[in-house]
């Protein structure tokens, strides 16, 4: 019996952490359950008083928002970091060490209205919010070490209000993800003279085997390492290394992919398609002048949706305490995404 990658169990390695994944497509009884899901209607109201997101609305801190047309962004009025806080004392106990940590959290609300999300927004209002990113990235990257843009789509991802909006946070050290990230693309760039998600990028083209979307400036693809079923990742092909980068044509191919990506995810299930997703680049602040050529800008989107709308998986049991396992192989979920439609939404339809 000769090895076949989507039916015989195996290993794979994410080169940018440094950890393995377990893929058992032997599990999977047919390769896609075919399953047709009805239709999840999307009830919310343009406009609700009582959501503190909403333009002209009252927010917890007792500030009303402005009757703002475009994108508007906030200071977070619960944040995870505040500004000037005392630092702790530095600990001799390899036992209980703890660090300074510094920072500010944004929340920047994409559109006025409560009922449109990105697949539901034209490719100029998607524009407005990547240049409202690159705008608090680059106010925040002078000061900061890491600036994470991030969006929470769903309650299943914690999303705490409907109203279509992302976070930004913005803190004085490198976090867990982005250090070990740093510390691999490094370590690659080191041994062969390119950065890591350059080669990739040119190995997936080639490869075409998990490749979603392309266009002159941006790669869409289900990572070879995938640990969510669905997880995608936008590499820039022009080798940005931060947001701050990107020139306007970047910026439109950017806001089409951005479109078509987030269409067709919701089409998977015709539903509001939940995920945590969230930008990628080379550190900021203190860490800016330092060399970063091993670094490619990129966006990593993980969903938690396995077979429907309503049936999600869990990294739990053997994935908490072992390593992340999946059935449906990175390219099977490639095949799914890259058929359906990435230019009208299913609600169109209903
Ligand atoms: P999430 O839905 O991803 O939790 O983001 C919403 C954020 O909005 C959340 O972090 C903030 C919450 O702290 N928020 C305010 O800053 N003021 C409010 O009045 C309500 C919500």
């Amino acid at each position: 019996m000769s090895f076949e990658l989507t039916k015989h169990q195996h290993t794979r390695f994410n080169p940018l952490n440094g950890q393995w994944i377990l893929v058992s497509p032997h599990r999977m009884k047919r390769p896609w359950s075919g399953q047709e899901e009805q239709p999840q209607p999307v009830n919310l109201p343009e406009f609700d008083p009582a959501n503190p997101l909403c333009p002209g609305v009252e927010r917890a801190n007792g500030i009303k928002n402005p009757i703002y047309t475009s994108t508007f962004t906030f200071t977070n009025d619960f944040p995870a970091m505040l500004e000037d806080v005392p630092l702790p004392p530095e600990s001799d106990d390899p036992l209980f060490q703890t660090g300074g940590a510094r920072g500010t959290c944004k929340v920047i609300c994409f559109h006025p209205k409560s009922n449109k999300t990105l697949p539901l927004m034209t490719p100029k209002e998607i524009r407005t919010v990547i240049d409202t990113w690159i705008a608090e990235y680059k106010m925040l990257a002078e000061k900061y070490t890491w600036v994470q843009i991030f969006e929470n789509k769903g309650a299943s991802m914690g999303c705490s209000n409907p109203h279509p909006h992302c976070q930004v946070w913005a803190c004085s050290f490198l976090p867990n993800e982005p250090r070990v990230k740093d510390e691999k693309l490094r370590q690659y760039y080191e041994k062969h003279g390119k950065a890591l998600l350059d080669d990739y990028v040119k190995k997936e083209i080639a490869k075409k085997e998990r490749v979603i979307i392309e266009n002159p400036d941006w790669l869409v693809v289900v990572p070879f390492w995938a640990s969510w079923p669905f997880e995608t990742m936008i590499i820039s092909r022009n080798g940005n290394r931060r947001m701050s980068d990107l020139s306007l044509q970047q910026i439109n191919n950017l806001a089409i992919v951005i479109k078509e990506l987030t269409i067709k995810y919701d089409n998977l299930f015709k539903c509001s398609f939940p995920y945590s997703m969230g930008w990628h680049g080379a550190p900021t602040g203190d860490l800016a002048s330092s060399d970063d050529k091993h670094w490619t800008l990129h966006a990593i989107y993980y969903p938690p949706l396995l077979r429907s709308a309503f049936v999600r998986k869990f990294m739990v049991g053997f994935e908490l305490l072992c390593q992340p396992q999946r059935d449906l192989t990175a390219e099977q979920a490639t095949q799914k995404l890259r058929q359906l439609c990435g230019k009208k939404h299913y609600s169109e339809h209903i």
